[in-house]
């Protein structure tokens, strides 16, 4: 069901429909089919796709060499209040037009920041009581919610691991607000990203100090939101630079670590972004298969990167090479733990139509849909999975077996080889993998 605010703002455009991929309607899904199972699942209940707040409805295209291309009806009156209410209206008539059933924020998107922490509290406040009933009205959930410790001067040297503790605090009482916002609207997760905990210059960083900080202030905020109430997830989503020149949670492998350190891996997870994997030189199923590895695969933020450029572009998803070996990680872990597919991406500066919002989402959701569709063939039809298993078979029986059940010591492995004699060489037929992807795409 669509629902609009008393005013509508995606004139001309309704509820987006799968059609198929003969269809030559740019306003209708070509794979995303809703209701479709595939691998047991409906599309829906895989995805969870989500529209991301800032980028969607807040970014209006400005970059470090001009100001914002995008005049957005919304959010144009004076009172903050009324402005954000205008944002919300906006924001459900499109996830609402677009079939999907969650959002996800940072607490000043949804109303602008006030000259004081009360003040802002209260606009938070206001801004949820209203969310909540656009919520019961449309059945659109909210994924997760954030807090933006990053843009504010005050977070210059970061908010957690500031050098200075005020500036801590203040990031504390930030965030137990965005908890308490999100526990209100039900939120299922709980995103932590570290935008500016990191450093510029190691020269004036007390590191080991900086990051026995994050550890005990996620242990506050984990438990101040399970004391009232929170059972979701946390995510911490990793990122290894940009704003900071080196961030602390750089990539999955060096979460993981950090959250065993400091005893938080029983209730965080991981929430990776496509771009933010390429800027840690891996690829995106690298990351997700990491998390997996660990139990942690929390969510993804769907987006994707310029292979030329590097930095962190934010474009929606359209390279289905990549998706395909991304949900091939997907399928077999399960899933996700919690979360879903936040579309953590935004149109061009160039792209001005308000159409285009829905355009990118569009091509987003198919090309996930899509991916997932060869992905499951590749599992289910194909020599794929036969193939990988065959790699290991050495492991499944015998000696191999004995090995991986702890059964051998080390000398065995010198009596083994010494027995053996020069072992046949085995092909790892990574071109006959590659042809395999490339035939079910
Ligand atoms: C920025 C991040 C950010 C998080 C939420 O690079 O992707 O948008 O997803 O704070
Ligand atoms: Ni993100
Ligand atoms: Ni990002």
């Amino acid at each position: 069901m669509i629902i609009t605010g008393t005013k509508e703002y995606f004139k001309g455009i309704g509820a987006i429909k799968f059609e198929g991929k003969e269809s030559d309607n740019p306003l209708a899904y070509k794979y995303y089919d809703a209701d479709r199972v595939v691998a047991g699942k409906t599309m829906r209940e895989h995805f969870k796709f989500a529209m991301a707040y800032w980028h969607t409805l807040c970014n209006t295209g400005g970059d470090p060499f001009g100001p914002g291309t995008k005049i957005y009806p919304w959010s144009t009156n004076s009172d903050p209040n009324r402005a954000a209410r205008e944002k919300a209206d906006a924001a459900f008539e499109f996830i609402t037009k677009m079939g999907f059933d969650y959002y996800c924020f940072h607490d000043f998107d949804l109303v602008d920041e006030a000259p004081t922490l009360l003040e802002s509290e209260r606009r938070i406040q206001k801004i949820t009581t209203y969310l909540a009933e656009k919520q019961n009205a449309s059945g659109v959930k909210l994924l997760w919610g954030t807090a933006n410790c990053f843009s504010h001067p005050r977070y210059m040297n970061g908010a957690a691991t500031n050098p200075d503790f005020n500036v801590v605090a203040r990031a504390g009482a930030q965030i137990k607000i965005a908890l308490d916002t999100t526990i209100a609207l039900q939120g299922e997760n709980y995103v932590f990203w570290g935008g500016r905990e990191g450093y510029m210059s190691l020269l004036n960083t007390n590191m080991k100090r900086e990051l026995d900080h994050m550890g005990r202030f996620l242990n506050m905020a984990k438990d101040y939101a399970r004391n009232n109430g929170f059972k979701g997830n946390f995510f911490i989503e990793p990122k290894p630079m940009e704003p900071s020149k080196h961030q602390y949670d750089f990539d999955c492998a060096t979460v993981i670590g950090f959250l065993r350190e400091y005893d938080l891996d029983k209730d965080f997870k991981i929430n990776i972004e496509v771009n933010h994997a390429t800027l840690a030189q891996h690829t995106m199923q690298h990351e997700l298969q990491i998390a997996a590895n660990a139990g942690m695969l929390g969510s993804i933020d769907a987006n994707r990167g310029d292979y030329q450029n590097g930095w962190d572009t934010d474009q929606f998803p359209n390279n289905i090479l990549e998706t395909t070996e991304a949900m091939l990680v997907f399928l077999k872990a399960g899933g996700l733990q919690g979360g879903g597919i936040n579309f953590d991406a935004k149109i061009r500066r160039n792209s001005t139509d308000l159409e285009d919002i829905f355009l990118g989402h569009i091509g987003g959701a198919d090309i996930f849909a899509r991916a997932l569709l060869i992905a499951d063939k590749i599992r289910s039809v194909s020599p794929y999975e036969e193939l990988l298993a065959k790699r290991y078979n050495s492991f499944d029986t015998g000696k191999g077996r004995a090995f991986e059940s702890g059964e051998l010591n080390f000398k065995d492995l010198y009596t083994i080889a010494q027995e053996n004699g020069e072992v046949a060489l085995q092909s790892g037929k990574q071109e006959l993998f590659e042809n395999i992807v490339n035939q079910y795409i």
